[in-house]
């Protein structure tokens, strides 16, 4: 990929100065570097003054990468702030200036020289401003931005489950070109569009149109010249033609290749990308030039047989994605752009959905050299306002996105609306009807404009699980009817998920079906080998994954399919086992692959691909059945060999066939270090490896070997892994005779999900610890031996209702009272009348340890005498000292 970029490179270079023309081409260079920044209404004054209140930041910038993390406050700064720069240059006669923004969010002002030179609306497009007229001759230019963030009724998005970090998060250019050039006023397009009308296995005609623009007072003769170059940089096809440019003319010209003969085509196996270098030539000088990317490739949507590109099936298999990292918020480098999608390509992925906006260029242009097919879409999201303003911005974002991203060759599909009635239940009953039939409206204008904007590509709209999407009718527009379908995850089982694309199958047989979303969240710190429903489980993700991934591939009717989503990415309202971050990425946050990519490496890649799917679950405990040395606990393997062998400390625990690209041993794993390795037959694949640190804990506490060391995440299904302490806290159990465990009591289950899903005020680290409890337990009892320990209990009293989708957390009055309880240890009563709402309030965390003696056969028996209400607890940690 180097090379032929390299190639490229050298190509542009003879190009540009080929032919013995010389050139006096377009300059572009990145204006990233020390921009004063103030999160202020206004920036008044000189550079001087401004240097005193303002501090230094870089581009790609955001002011929220921090204000959206934990900092003890729900939202995030949203409003406006001032960037302000020395900008020196020398004006040459008959040069043009532009700032190009690849993108700032979300309302972007600009002033030079103090002169207001435009405003531009929309937090995800490209956009440039003209800053000829406004710059000095020569020497010092002040430009002065202001980016505001805050929410408009007009400007889409007005909700979403991610985060609207302000700022300058893209990089920013200065653009310096001849007077007569390319358009520099098409939304921030090249000037330049390249098509396909026909593309056959072994040849293609090109249609190109470009948009010339006479910014001078005079007529200009010029020559338009167009090669088409390969990827050795040769050129394989050229056009040239005369023009006479009226003053102050803009011109738009297109031609139709001839056949071009002996091309390679386009495919993600096989991404070959051509590039249009286009130059405006006059008197022998090249006075501008740009070069746009060409792929030859055909595609087609069948309602029965998916997805073809150039004549042949294709299930389009990918993921989403959102830009930003955990405390850098939206502030991306290009090379993380380009790394994420290397990530979905290692995947084996052909397909990504670029949710919910357009993104920055070296996305585009690494999915074109990648061989990633492409869903765009503009960020219409949730709900919609009622006003002409609202319709404007969202058209105008519409032809911002194709334009601007038109000539890609991976790019597919256009979307204009995701799940957009998702915040209807929430509307008035008087407003409702006014409202779908708004929607559905807008829905048919943007439709109309996307097909008129690129007749040449697929319109999609991603709808969720809600029956107005048909009975509105909007359903109907789209090209591509595609769903967000969370079954077994936010409602209903896996299967249902077959069931209900069955059923639309059946009930519209002609309709293109697709799956935008599927997905489930996961925290790499919890386990459990009962997975439920909304657990947050590593496990709990898997099994969901498996299933739908089964289910998709089932059903070739379904066209494609992105997972929801490809990275863990901020979404500052979000309240799960992480607060602040919407877990359902295939990798961490940080981009570490969490086990359910191997999942998809395995069914998506022609690599072999054999990995041992514990990587998230290497640190482990478990406790014993009664008399035994070991625990059985499940080991997983993804791959896409036929069959697996797995190795523990060198011993075979057999060969199994792989099903679903999946194969599970339960292994009777040790104290101490386990040794895994996962083997095949075929000489293909590399052994894999990996050593699981197991902590035993024993069935009776009394026969240890060694202190007794109890952490236990109580009323929950599964084990919280403290990774700094590196201490596991165990998933619950019932007492027996001689053992350990709870004396009744069960699980907190909040609108049938596992434990609360609020924040726990002061803490970063045990969140999901404190989330699950027992209610109602009678005591917990440790049947230990004699010595001196430390008992360590945890609480927390949870808001009692569901909260993640109200705006703005209240802190509700509290007067106390609605459960108080004794807690006694051993027959002591170690606090009276505990009652946590009173003395602490909702969500706030209540740990505290105590010192005991337990004397012979007195075992460790803890109390709750409920006095009101039902007793709660977290977490228990018993710990002998000697
Ligand atoms: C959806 C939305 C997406 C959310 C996702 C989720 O359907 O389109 O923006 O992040 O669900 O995780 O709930
Ligand atoms: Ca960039």
């Amino acid at each position: 990929m180097r090379y032929i970029f390299f190639k490229i490179l050298l190509t542009l270079l003879v190009f540009t100065t080929g032919f013995g023309l010389k050139a006096q081409n377009r300059e572009k260079s990145s204006l990233n570097y020390h921009w004063y920044f103030a999160k202020t209404d206004s920036l008044k004054g000189e550079i001087e003054d401004i240097k005193n209140t303002a501090k230094i930041v870089n581009i790609p910038h955001t002011w929220n990468n921090k204000d959206v993390l934990d900092d003890g406050e729900r939202g995030y700064y949203r409003g406006p702030a001032w960037y302000a720069k020395s900008l020196f240059l020398n004006k040459e006669a008959g040069k043009k200036y532009y700032l190009h923004f690849e993108g700032a969010n979300q309302e972007t002002t600009l002033y030079v020289n103090g002169q207001r030179v435009g405003k531009h609306v929309g937090g995800y497009s490209t956009f440039q401003f003209d800053i000829t007229p406004f710059l000095k001759s020569t020497g010092e230019n002040l430009i002065k931005i202001k980016v505001d963030n805050a929410h408009h009724p007009d400007i889409p998005p007005l909700s979403a489950d991610f985060t609207f970090f302000g700022g300058i998060y893209r990089d920013l250019f200065i653009i310096k070109t001849s007077s007569v050039h390319f358009s520099m006023n098409d939304y921030a397009s090249s000037g330049v569009y390249v098509s396909t009308p026909t593309v056959k296995e072994d040849y293609a005609r090109v249609l190109v149109k470009s948009i010339l623009k006479n910014d001078t007072e005079n007529t200009q003769k010029i020559k338009l010249v167009h090669d088409i170059i390969d990827a050795n940089g040769n050129s394989i096809y050229q056009r040239k033609q005369n023009f006479s440019l009226k003053p102050l003319e803009e011109k738009t010209t297109s031609f139709d290749s001839e056949k071009i003969k002996n091309i390679q085509l386009w495919s993600p196996k096989n991404p070959y990308v051509y590039r249009v270098v286009s130059k405006v030539i006059q008197n022998d000088v090249i006075i501008d030039q740009v070069d746009n990317p060409l792929g030859f490739r055909w595609f087609r949507f069948d309602a029965n047989d998916g997805f073809f590109l150039n004549g042949q099936a294709l299930k389009l298999m990918g993921a989403n994605r959102h830009q930003d990292l955990w405390s850098k918020g939206n502030a991306l480098s290009d090379d993380l752009h380009r790394r994420d999608m290397q990530l979905l390509k290692d995947m084996g992925a052909n397909f990504i959905r670029l949710a919910h906006y357009p993104q920055d260029p070296a996305v585009l242009q690494a999915a074109d050299e990648l061989g990633l097919l492409v869903w765009e879409e503009t960020p219409l999201v949730n709900e919609v306002t009622l006003t002409k303003a609202h319709d404007e911005n969202s058209k105008l974002m519409v032809k911002e996105m194709v334009r601007q991203h038109f000539n890609h060759p991976s790019v597919i599909m256009w979307g204009y609306m995701n799940e957009i009635y998702w915040a209807h239940r929430f509307l008035d009953k008087e407003v409702v009807d006014a409202h779908t039939e708004a929607t559905v409206k807008l829905a048919q204008e943007l439709e109309n404009l996307v097909r008129q904007e690129d007749p040449t590509r697929y319109t999609a709209m991603a709808c969720h699980n809600y029956p107005l999407y048909e009975s509105s009718k909007i359903t109907e527009i789209p090209m591509i009817v595609s769903w967000n379908l969370y079954h077994g995850w936010y409602y209903d089982t896996f299967e249902d998920f077959g069931k209900f694309m069955d059923n639309q199958h059946e009930k519209y047989p002609d309709r293109i079906h697709f799956i935008s979303e599927y997905g489930a969240g996961s925290d790499v710190r919890l386990h459990s080998n009962n997975p439920e429903r909304f657990d947050f489980t590593v496990e709990g993700q898997k099994r969901f994954l498996e299933s739908f991934l089964k289910q998709l591939l089932e059903r070739p009717y379904i066209s494609g399919a992105s997972v929801w989503n490809l990275i863990d990415f901020n979404s500052e309202r979000r309240i799960d086992a992480i607060p602040h971050l919407n877990s359902k990425g295939l990798v961490e946050a940080d981009r570490t692959p969490k086990d359910s990519y191997f999942l998809f490496q395995a069914a998506l890649s022609d690599q072999p691909v054999l990995k041992i799917a514990e990587t998230n679950w290497k640190n482990r405990a478990g406790y014993a059945k009664k008399d035994e040395s070991f625990v059985k606990q499940p080991v997983q393997v993804y791959s896409n060999a036929k069959s697996v062998e797995l190795f523990q400390n060198g011993k075979s625990l057999g060969i199994k066939p792989t099903e679903n690209f999946s194969a599970t041993w339960q292994v009777p794993l040790t104290d101490g270090k386990n040794e895994i390795i996962a083997k095949t037959q075929n000489d293909d694949y590399a052994i894999d490896k990996l050593d699981i640190d197991f902590e035993f804990v024993p069935f009776d506490l009394k026969t240890s070997t060694q202190k007794v060391d109890i952490a236990l995440n109580t009323g929950s299904n599964y084990s919280f892994f403290d990774t700094h302490g590196q201490v596991t806290w165990l998933q619950d159990k019932a007492y027996s005779s001689g053992s350990w465990g709870y004396v009744d009591g069960k699980p907190l289950y909040v609108s049938k999900k596992i434990g609360t899903k609020e924040d726990i005020q002061t803490l970063t680290e045990f969140i999901p610890l404190y989330q699950t409890m027992q209610v109602g337990a009678k005591a917990y009892r440790f049947d230990v031996p004699a010595g001196k320990y430390e008992v360590e209990l945890l609480w927390v009293e949870p808001y009692p209702k569901s909260r993640r989708f109200i705006e703005g957390i209240e802190s509700p009055e509290h007067e106390g009272g609605l459960r108080v309880f004794d807690v006694v240890i051993n027959g002591k009563t170690i606090i009276e009348n505990l009652d946590l709402l009173k003395d602490y309030g909702y969500n706030y965390p209540f740990r505290k340890k105590w010192e005991i003696l337990v004397k012979d056969e007195q075992n460790i028996n803890i109390e709750f005498l409920s006095k009101k209400g039902k007793s709660l607890i977290s977490g228990i940690r018993i710990r002998q000292v000697w």
